[in-house]
């Protein structure tokens, strides 16, 4: 029987610590990591790799074979500041890799697919306090766009094809492993790396930006639980709502202070405050919980916590 599970996009912020996960509980050879770059030295070391552009079917198809896939994440997008700037790129990238991700699944290549939804999803008329699964959803950036779009054919492919896919509406993801690159929400991991080196910030969101985020162990729990989960449980085949905890840039500077009382914020808003203004700021989470029991487990300063603790590691090797 076919027993191995594909990562595309596996050195992306993401990509890197589920590869890691998925190596952890599956076993090194049971995981191919793949992305258009290498990763770096653990990731190259820790199991088989691959350089696939996720653009290209045939490129993704002879992994698939060769390998006897039979799991694909597909982690490769370009994220919403980055898509605003190069909309064409951001739609190629984000839509091409899912249809070939789900026509493999729809031609029986493969049998489950993960993909990452996003609260970008949402848009200016959603309500944005506690947003719940079902509500008006009229995405104003191009990667809000894409999302909800892929969504759309994720619900398509289920209901039409049988395809297992499964996905989840990811928050802002803090993390201090990798770097994530052309979010909205990078500031929050921004802050940890420039409070340890400089004690102080210049903000690209305004005070008051709420945001819905989420510590990268719990991102990972929650994508390898609703993966594990039994196929009648997952009765939500576009995208689940996922809640964790929700702050300002003004909330997590205060309590970066309550570690480090010199620390300073300054704010510059620029065009990511748009895209800021556009998403929820609280996020109900009540089907996810319900279908597959998910919780969160990191507040803010025990995420604060972690990622002073782990970075100041870092920066002493
Ligand atoms: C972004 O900021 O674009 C992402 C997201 C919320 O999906 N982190």
């Amino acid at each position: 029987m076919k027993s191995r599970i594909l990562i595309l996009g596996a050195c992306g912020q993401i990509g890197t610590e589920l590869t890691a996960a998925l190596r952890e509980k599956y076993g090194k050879h049971k995981v191919v990591a793949s992305d258009i770059r290498e990763g770096d030295a653990d990731m190259m070391a820790s199991g088989p790799f691959e350089i696939i552009d996720a653009t290209n079917y045939e490129a993704v198809e002879n992994i698939v074979i060769h390998y006897e896939i039979n799991e694909v994440y597909l982690m490769a997008a370009m994220l919403s500041a980055t898509a605003e700037k190069f909309p064409a790129k951001g739609w190629h990238l984000n839509m091409t890799s899912l249809f070939n991700v789900l026509n493999l699944a729809k031609d029986k290549k493969i049998e489950k697919v993960f993909w990452p939804s996003s609260i970008a999803v949402f848009g200016p008329t959603t309500p944005r306090v506690n947003t719940p699964q079902h509500t008006i959803m009229e995405p104003s950036t191009v990667y809000g766009i894409s999302k909800q779009t892929g969504e759309r054919w994720c619900e398509y492919y289920f209901h039409k094809y049988g395809v297992d896919v499964r996905s989840i509406r990811y928050p802002g993801i803090i993390s201090w492993q990798t770097l994530p690159g052309g979010g909205t929400t990078d500031y929050a991991i921004d802050i940890y790396h420039k409070a340890l080196k400089h004690n102080k910030y210049l903000c690209f969101l305004n005070a008051e930006s709420t945001l819905p985020m989420i510590y990268m162990e719990d991102a990972i729990r929650a994508t390898l639980d609703i993966m594990a989960a039994p196929a009648e449980k997952i009765k939500i085949r576009s995208s689940y709502n996922l809640a964790a905890i929700s702050f300002n840039p003004e909330e997590i500077a205060a309590s970066i202070k309550k570690q480090r009382p010199e620390f300073a914020i300054a704010y510059e808003p620029d065009f990511r405050q748009e895209i800021a203004d556009s998403w929820p700021q609280s996020i109900l989470d009540t089907e996810a919980q319900e279908d597959w029991g998910w919780k969160h487990q990191f507040d803010l300063d025990a995420i604060t916590e972690e990622m002073l603790k782990n970075l100041e590691k870092t920066y002493k090797k």
